[in-house]
């Protein structure tokens, strides 16, 4: 098998490569379908546009542009030719482009052309050689410079401990910090999921999930690539495309909301499903609820699966047997997971500790940060998730907490620490506190508990004002509570829990 993820890939194309690999219905201007001949072409120029530009083996990509084929194409061409790819959501705002790019240290940037000033002044400060422009439409100078190109350089040579792709997660304290993924672990994961899910190239794949992130990016598009399988992408979800696709598709993945947003209207149905092979959720707790009420409505279990930016995907409910609601389901083949105690030993069945894994799909590290991965790995290469759970007699893993200060909403993680730095920073504000509570449509937001300095006046609508230039939206707290002091415990710590019992009804 060759250790290039990149070979992997093309290997897996079918035989027949004038088949649809990609189709684009949600477009109004630019191209709208790639054949596997096509997308492999396009991507091979991709590769020699950016070795042309004299990016070198381990080189980083960074690129914050709309979903589209092309930016998946950047994506496979650092694949193949050995660069480093490094996604960013494109709601981030300068500060937050501007702290992974100096961390990263790209030699190449790509972003929206309504971006490329300030992608400029990001690039200089930072010692980036290169910018090049992509839109939604798939138009810019990125597209513009690999259509000229001619020839195509062979793949890289790229050992399965090559690094493919770094992705930013936040932690509970501080700045961001890169998860370094290999080829080796992408391709172990992808491979894992195509098998246990049975995608094959009979499928198509209804990709609407964001492609910044690994639920988008690598279960997905994995899923797929490795099976030959076609995609119909769409630009974002959209609760009403995705009801006028779907009669095409065959698979469909989602984070919880996509599911709820879905099951909002009578015309999701059994009649306009009856013919999917495969719905799966992940990223957030799917609600047994949600689960019950998809298989009321259908007469289908959603299959729920975990994992993380930092391991890819470590459990899922079975694709034969019982999908229980609730649960995370098995280990995936190759994966190895143990629930510890706080006295640093294994628990047996039923009862709850901190989550380790352990695995091909585990990430090497964060990006020079050599002591933050040490504390996050126990001896004999166990990873610790933070996530609290519990394996139950049949094996079944149920997620009952998280150890860390983490609100995932819609899918994405929010992380508490950041926002009340930068809500402490404000001259009015004596301190505070983000606690996440139950939210109809996102499952779980923000809200924030604000003490203000004596003699200071700020409102609601001023404070999310101000956060909103500074970080990605969905960051940004639902509302703001002004208090007069926040409960603490004897220890002087903050009394999260009493918060979200608080305000638990503020966005349900
Ligand atoms: C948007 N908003 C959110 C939000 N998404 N707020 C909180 N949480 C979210 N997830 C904000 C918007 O900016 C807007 O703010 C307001 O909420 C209403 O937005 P909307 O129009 O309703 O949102 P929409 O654009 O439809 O996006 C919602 C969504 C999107 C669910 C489609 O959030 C999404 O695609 N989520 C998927 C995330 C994902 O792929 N995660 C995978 C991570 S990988 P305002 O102020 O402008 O009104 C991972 C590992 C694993 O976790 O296991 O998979
Ligand atoms: P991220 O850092 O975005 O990769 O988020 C990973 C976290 O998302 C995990 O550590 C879990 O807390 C959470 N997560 C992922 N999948 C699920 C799931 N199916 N159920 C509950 N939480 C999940």
């Amino acid at each position: 098998m060759p250790t290039s993820l990149y070979s992997l890939i093309e290997m897996s194309f079918p035989a027949d490569r004038s088949k649809v690999a990609i189709e684009v219905p949600d477009r109004a201007r630019g191209r709208v379908s790639w054949t596997f001949a096509e997308l492999a072409g396009a991507t091979a120029r991709a590769a020699s546009l950016f070795a042309g530009l004299g990016l070198r083996h381990g080189d980083r990509v960074a690129v914050q542009a709309e979903k589209s084929p092309e930016a998946l194409i950047a994506y496979l061409a650092c694949l193949r030719g050995g660069f480093v790819f490094l996604p960013m959501n494109t709601a981030y705002r300068t500060d937050e482009v501007d702290y992974l790019v100096g961390n990263a240290e790209p030699a190449l940037i790509i972003c929206d052309p309504a971006r490329e000033a300030e992608t400029h002044e990001i690039a200089a400060r930072h010692g980036t050689a290169h910018v090049l422009t992509l839109d939604a439409e798939g138009f810019g100078s990125f597209s513009e410079a690999a259509a000229k190109v001619r020839d195509a350089l062979p793949v890289a040579d790229c050992a399965s401990s090559d690094l493919a792709a770094i992705l930013y997660t936040s932690g509970t304290t501080g700045k961001p910090k890169g998860a370094m993924l290999s080829h080796g672990n992408l391709a172990a994961n992808g491979i894992a999921l195509r098998d246990s899910w049975r995608f094959t190239e009979e499928d198509v794949l209804l990709h609407a999930l964001p492609i910044f992130h690994a639920h988008g990016l690598f279960v997905a598009c994995h899923c797929a690539l490795l099976s030959g399988a076609r995609m119909i992408w769409l630009s974002k979800f959209d609760r009403a495309e995705v009801l006028r696709q779907l009669p095409r598709a065959s698979t469909f993945m989602g984070v919880p909301t996509f599911y709820t947003r879905l099951l909002a209207g009578e015309d999701f149905n059994a009649r306009l499903v009856a013919h999917m092979r495969l719905f799966t959720s992940g990223s957030a707790p799917l609600l047994a609820e949600t689960f019950e009420e998809f298989r009321s409505r259908t007469g289908l279990a959603i299959l729920e699966r975990y994992g993380m930016t930092e391991t890819g995907m470590n459990t899922s409910n079975p694709y034969d047997g019982e999908r229980r609601a609730g649960t995370v389901g098995f280990p995936l083949p190759g994966v190895e997971v143990r629930v510890m105690g706080e006295d640093g030993r294994e628990l047996p069945r039923g009862e709850i500790g901190g989550l380790e894994v352990r695995g091909p799909n585990v990430f090497s590290g964060y990006w020079r940060m050599p002591e933050k991965t040490a504390e996050e790995f126990a001896e004999g290469g166990w990873f610790r998730t933070g996530d609290v759970a519990m394996i139950d007699a049949d094996g079944y893993v149920h997620l009952v907490g998280r150890a860390k200060d983490l609100i995932i909403s819609g899918g994405y993680n929010v992380y508490p620490k950041e926002i009340e730095t930068l809500i402490d920073e404000m001259p009015e504000v004596d301190e505070s506190a983000i606690v996440g509570v139950p939210h109809k449509d996102f499952g779980e937001a923000g809200v924030a508990v604000v003490v203000l300095r004596e003699g200071s006046a700020l409102d609601e609508a001023a404070l999310i004002a101000r956060l909103k230039e500074k970080i990605a939206n969905y960051k940004v707290p639902k509302h703001a509570f002004f208090v007069e002091s926040l409960p603490r415990n004897t220890m002087g710590k903050v009394q999260k829990n009493l918060l979200r019992d608080r305000y638990r009804d503020a966005c349900a």
